[in-house]
């Protein structure tokens, strides 16, 4: 008898040993701490408002990659646990370029691309992180362009990140050349129904016209199907003043949700020189406003937006200050103060 129950219980501890062997992710999963994500769950709109799973104000804070296609060493585990760690960031946005040399839609190689995407959401779930899949129009001025292109993408991406909470979904990041907001709402119900067959209730991000700035029209004329949208305005402090800060203030004002997918403190072409006074405006707009942001970009490219400084070659975390640009020692400081 005794003989037997020490037999049983050996063959059960082997039987767990080998489990948790074959399955390290169900046993070390980070969620099982307390994450970002683990703490406030699945996000939803309410009103201007990001709440987190309990209804209480939300704000995700972060950084955005660089096009992935480009910079693809910096989505990995090592860097995000340092934004998260050190920098007190609970988001990575995830840029893939879509026209461009290199773009998904152009001469991309879009395994891999869609490789990157997903190191990239697997080590923010490991992490707890939020992390926002940005299909990133630009050059390519309309999202209409690549529209077939982007429904197959998002109704992918929505099945493969179905159980998956923390992904948040960006369907163009800038129209721009006159692309109207028309033009866009149109883009828009067709692609977040897609999303929504699998995704039906992750948040839904919805670029402006004029490079993501003109959120007035988007407040004036809002999508009203779909739930959990917001609406992206991007700024670039040395170029964008008082005029893109009051268009805030009005689209807030008239009750709608706003997202700062991306801005920086230097000048519009991602360069040039910072202008910390403006940028300190901004910063209190969005701390009064309790805005989710995400600063461009986690690359050591020699422009002022990069984060780090051209000279450092770690891509997998561990930065300390000295290895921050200007513009990263800046965003550290807004995000841990
Ligand atoms: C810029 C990058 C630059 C790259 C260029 C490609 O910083 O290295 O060569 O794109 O076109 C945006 C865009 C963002 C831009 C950034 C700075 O969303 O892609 O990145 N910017 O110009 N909108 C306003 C500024």
């Amino acid at each position: 008898m005794k003989y037997h129950s020490t037999a049983i219980i050996l063959l059960a501890g082997t039987i767990a040993f080998s489990w948790m062997w074959k399955s390290p992710e169900k046993i070390v999963w980070a969620d099982a701490v307390e994450t970002p994500y683990a703490i406030h769950g699945k996000l939803s709109v309410n009103g201007t408002d990001l709440v987190d799973q309990q209804g209480n104000l939300f704000q995700l804070k972060g950084v955005s990659t660089h096009g992935i296609a480009w910079f693809p060493q910096y989505v990995n585990e090592g860097a995000f646990r340092t934004l998260r760690d050190d920098w007190n960031a609970n988001l990575v946005r995830l840029a893939v370029y879509t026209d461009e040399s290199g773009g998904y839609c152009t001469d991309g190689d879009r395994t891999k691309l869609e490789e990157t995407i997903d190191t990239g959401v697997k080590a923010a779930a490991d992490l707890g992180m939020y992390v926002i899949i940005d299909w990133h129009v630009l050059h390519d001025l309309t999202p209409l362009k690549y529209e077939d292109q982007a429904l197959d993408f998002f109704s992918r991406m929505s099945e493969k990140y179905q159980d998956n909470g923390r992904v948040l979904y960006e369907i163009c990041n800038e129209p721009n050349g006159g692309t109207t907001w028309a033009e866009i709402k149109q883009y828009a119900e067709k692609v977040i129904p897609v999303i929504r067959e699998h995704a039906p209730d992750a948040v839904i991000l919805v670029g402006t016209p004029n490079w993501s700035q003109d959120v007035d029209q988007a407040a004036e004329d809002p999508i009203t199907e779909g739930g959990n949208l917001m609406y992206d305005l991007h700024f670039y402090a040395a170029t964008h003043k008082d005029d893109l800060r009051q268009k805030l203030v009005e689209a807030h004002q008239a009750g709608t949700p706003v997202f700062i997918s991306e801005f920086s403190i230097c000048d519009a072409s991602g360069n040039g020189s910072i202008d910390l006074d403006s940028a300190q405006k901004w910063e209190d707009l969005i701390q009064a406003y309790h805005l989710s942001y995400a600063g461009w970009s986690l690359c050591n490219k020699n422009e002022a937006a990069s984060l780090l400084k051209p000279d450092v070659t770690e891509a997998n975390g561990g930065w300390t200050d000295k290895d921050l640009s200007e513009t990263g020692m800046w965003l550290k400081k807004m995000m841990t103060d």
